[in-house]
């Protein structure tokens, strides 16, 4: 069910691609299906190019016979579709629990529009309950996990940091060669407060606090599609 309901938000926001466009290509269990159909679309004579925000999604789009460019070919994008962990009626979201955050938000602060897809379940009334992914630096891990806790309490915010694994056991390593702590906070009372004494930390590279990025959603739910922004 969950499946075809974000095979069906991709779908839609697939038709909303046209001629020349320049995307950003989501990654994540709902972008898988705004690839292939971009791709199905690609094949039929759509001319598009596209910027993929991992290296798994690099390889779906190359199968897909997706012509691809990159940030510094074409810092300027017109169009992303991605999907996220939680999404609130603000369109703020938390992403990264695919561990793809940073290129995720580099690729969607370069791009006019951001559409997130998602099946309905991942609306929120309030941010936090999904555990916030914050990519940090291998180097002065401790040091760095002590800075957040220590941040979290002057903002009166508990929760446990735990640092992500990998399926082998050893800690999760993303593309671009960092670690990844989960804030477990069960609820971000002022986002834009933790989204920017986060990026105050030194050994923060990024979270997955997306504010003012995203300007549209797409939502399946059982009853149908819901829409909001553009
Ligand atoms: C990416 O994929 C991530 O930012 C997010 O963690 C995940 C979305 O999950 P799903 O696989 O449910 O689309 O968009």
């Amino acid at each position: 069910m969950s499946d075809t309901l974000k095979r069906a938000a991709a779908e839609r926001a697939a038709q909303l691609v046209t001629d020349g466009m320049r995307l950003g290509l989501g990654t994540g269990s709902t972008a898988v299906h705004f690839v292939a159909a971009i791709g199905e679309r690609v094949r039929g004579g759509l001319k598009v190019v596209g910027v993929p925000t991992s290296e798994a999604t690099r390889e779906q789009a190359l199968r897909e016979g997706i012509p691809l460019t990159t940030l510094d070919e074409t810092p300027d994008l017109d169009l992303t579709v991605d999907g996220a962990d939680e999404i609130d009626s603000d369109l703020r979201l938390i992403k990264g629990g695919g561990g793809a955050l940073l290129r995720e938000k580099i690729v969607a602060s370069a791009s006019q529009r951001m559409i997130v897809i998602a099946d309905g379940s991942k609306l929120v009334t309030k941010l936090g309950r999904y555990p916030l992914p914050i990519e940090v630096m291998p180097f002065g891990l401790t040091a760095t996990e002590r800075a957040i806790a220590r941040l979290l309490d002057s903002l009166s915010m508990s929760g446990e940091l735990r640092l992500r694994h990998a399926a082998d056991g050893a800690p999760y390593v993303t593309d671009g060669g960092h670690f990844i702590i989960d804030a477990h906070l069960e609820r971000i009372d002022k986002p834009n407060v933790l989204a920017s004494t986060l990026n105050n930390i030194p050994g923060v590279v990024e979270h997955g606090l997306f504010l003012g990025l995203a300007t549209g959603a797409i939502l399946a739910t059982a009853d149908g599609l819901v829409e909001l922004g553009q």
